[in-house]
């Protein structure tokens, strides 16, 4: 059994979908950041965390990856020319989406309010859509890595769903249209679920 740390509307949501997704059994503490139940097993008080083993792992990434290498699932394997590119995929989502909503996030609420420029939003959500357009330009599907969803989707759409949430506006159709396809899966749909409740 999975102990999962981190409400479902942060990253946290890419940990519970990758374990739906796998199959497997997980509780779950829903911390916000910087809460002393994060604190607690994290001392950065970023979520998600997640305990197994006994241990404790932090990244949300970090996390994916033991868990798709773990259960031989939603990876390409270890050591493989086929891994090599779905990690590569995967860091560029992190450096180009990931980093710019989290960028636009701080500038939001997450810095100290005299710490803000909230005049960097408008160039944030340019360059969203301009790297967002790079990387379709490069996905042929019906997944990311091709013919097999892979944990790559799962950082892909997270990012595709926290633009929606930020009010980043996506104007790429095939992106639009990738989305809908990973939102329409069981999965996916289970873990929106517990951020309704
Ligand atoms: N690279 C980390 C980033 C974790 C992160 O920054 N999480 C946010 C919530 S989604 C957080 O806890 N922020 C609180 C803070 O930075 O103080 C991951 O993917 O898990």
């Amino acid at each position: 059994m999975y102990t999962v740390i981190g409400t479902p509307m942060s990253r946290s949501f890419r940990v519970l979908w990758a374990l739906e997704e796998l199959g497997q059994p997980y509780e779950l503490t829903p911390a916000l950041p910087q809460s002393p139940e994060i604190r607690e097993v994290n001392a950065s008080g970023k979520v998600p965390a997640m305990i197994a083993e006994g241990e404790v792992i932090t990244d949300s990434t970090a996390i994916l990856t033991y868990l798709a290498d773990k259960h031989g699932k939603l990876t390409a394997p270890a050591g493989t020319m086929a891994r090599a590119h779905q990690d590569a995929m995967t860091q560029r989502f992190l450096d180009e989406l990931d980093a710019v909503l989290w960028t636009a996030a701080r500038h939001s609420f997450a810095l100290p309010k005299e710490q803000r420029v909230p005049e960097v939003k408008p160039s944030l959500k340019w360059e969203f859509n301009r790297n967002l357009d790079q990387i379709a330009a490069l996905i042929k599907g019906p997944y990311v890595m091709g013919e097999a969803f892979s944990l790559a989707d799962i950082v892909l759409t997270h990012c595709l769903n926290w633009a929606y949430g930020a009010k980043f506006p996506v104007e790429n159709q095939a992106m639009l249209a990738y989305g809908k396809s990973m939102r329409a899966r069981p999965a996916h749909q289970r873990v929106a679920a517990l951020i309704k409740k």
